[in-house]
């Protein structure tokens, strides 16, 4: 692949849409430019009313052209957009135009690849992109947002940067005399390390909520065959979603759906009643369901007023006893009372939810958005920094392992990087970005 390509993709979403918005991206645009609004002079990003034509001079569609010359644009190189209709028939006859001119179609996330050469984006905020593009609930939008726009960039620039002067001072321990050096060094490097070695500590324990962000938070109905999870499924989602039935063994197999609860976006899965079976279906499906308890960020721990058997509480779990229609015995403490025939006790089981919710996620939208390279990266830092502080007086390690620290944080940056690392991070970006 060329990187001087000049490349064109769809950037708006597919399908039938009023407008769809084609970005072109290469060097010294110009001339396609002109040829393109027909006009021997242009403006850059002003919108020009075009009638474009393909090179018959057949009309192709009514569109907007502006031009973004280099360095401002959000390749870094001169872009070029057009606002066409969006019927499908519109895009693929300009996309088949463009091509006659020489351009091709770019890949997945080269429009960003582009970006992070031109220094206009680091990989930290390619990923903070990555999750906006997927951001489906308010908070996912407004944590992916801070990510994108250099949040995450900013904290770890600054652990870099100190990681990589602890370093220099460890080493300018064992070159230089302690009168030329400032009073305590040693000392305060440590002291420095341990700081962010706790920082970074900090971040990493909170992994899990930073997943439960991106990914949605877990929730599970368990319970024996027969008590009702399904209905009370059915009556959080707001559909008929899952069969409902008398006969105990109903749900085999996990039914989710996603919801979205104060902003925040939530699995709810409904899973098979656990009993002692001999059919094979059921058996996996609850085997099914222990994965889910496995899963789950919060268990709605079902019984029925004549099945309940109180153990020992999670903290994730929440205990309903449901069919509280059937008795006027509501007696047992810190429990919910449940009827998904008469609607009882529902209420206190969505605010309970949203209780659970708000304690597990509240104070996370200002954290790290951690994925699977940026966790094992920051844990790799950190276990350098715990060698460095278990180096004691032995300045040579103390510099390596601080220095190998800031090379890992680096890597998060993409100062540091391999070209493995970049198709992984791209990949994950779709076509027109
Ligand atoms: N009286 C009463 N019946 C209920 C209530 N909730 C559910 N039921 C009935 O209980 C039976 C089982 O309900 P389901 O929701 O299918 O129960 P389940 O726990 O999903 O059962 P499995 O999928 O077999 O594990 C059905 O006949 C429901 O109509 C309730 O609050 N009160
Ligand atoms: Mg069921």
């Amino acid at each position: 692949m060329n990187n001087n390509d000049t490349i064109f993709a769809l950037s708006s979403g597919h399908g039938k849409s009023g407008v769809a918005v084609i970005r072109i991206s290469g060097d010294r645009l110009t001339d396609v430019f002109k040829t393109l609004i027909k006009k021997s002079e242009i403006k850059n990003r002003y919108a020009y009313f075009v009638n474009l034509t393909d090179g018959m001079g057949e009309l192709i569609d009514q569109c907007l052209a502006i031009y973004f010359p280099a360095p401002y644009s959000f390749t870094g190189t001169d872009v070029i957009e057009l606002h066409t209709h969006g019927a499908p028939a519109t895009i693929n006859a300009v996309f088949e135009y463009l091509k006659t001119l020489g351009m091709r179609m770019a890949t997945p996330g080269e429009f960003s690849r582009r970006a992070f050469y031109n220094n206009k984006m680091d990989l930290a905020d390619v990923d903070g992109l990555a999750a906006l593009l997927d951001a489906q609930t308010d908070v996912q939008r407004k944590h992916a947002l801070r990510s994108m726009l250099g949040h995450d960039s900013h904290i770890y620039n600054t652990w870099r940067e100190q990681m990589v002067e602890i370093s220099a001072y460890a080493a300018a321990i064992l070159d230089y005399n302690a009168d030329d050096l400032p009073q305590n060094i040693g000392e305060t490097i440590h002291a420095r390390t341990e700081k962010l070695y706790k920082e970074i500590d900090t971040a990493l324990n909170n992994y899990q909520t930073s997943r439960a962000i991106r990914g949605g938070i877990n929730i599970a109905l368990v319970g024996e065959t027969n008590v009702g999870k399904s209905s009370i499924f059915n009556y959080l989602a707001g559909s008929n979603r899952a069969i409902v039935s008398d006969i105990a063994g109903t749900t085999r197999d996990v039914v989710s759906i996603n919801l979205d609860i104060d902003g925040f976006l939530v699995n709810l899965s409904d899973t098979a009643g656990i009993r002692e079976t001999n059919d094979e279906i059921e058996s996996i499906g609850i085997e099914r369901t222990k994965s889910e308890i496995q899963n789950a960020d919060i268990i709605i721990h079902v019984y029925t007023p004549e099945s309940v058997t109180l153990n020992d509480l999670h903290n994730n779990e929440i205990i309903v006893i449901n069919k509280s229609d059937t008795t006027d015995t509501h007696d047992i403490k810190n429990v919910i009372y449940t009827s998904t025939k008469t609607g009882d006790g529902m209420k206190t089981l969505t605010d309970t939810l949203r209780e659970k919710i708000h304690k597990i996620m509240d104070g996370t939208e200002d954290k790290l958005t951690l994925n699977a390279r940026t966790k094992s990266l920051l844990e790799s830092a950190r276990d350098d920094l715990s060698c460095a502080l278990h180096a004691g007086e032995n300045y040579d390690i103390f510099a390596e392992h601080t220095r190998r620290a800031s090379d890992s944080i680096g890597k998060i940056l993409g100062t540091i990087t391999a070209n493995e690392v970049l198709d992984k991070t791209f990949g994950q970006l779709c076509l027109g970005k």
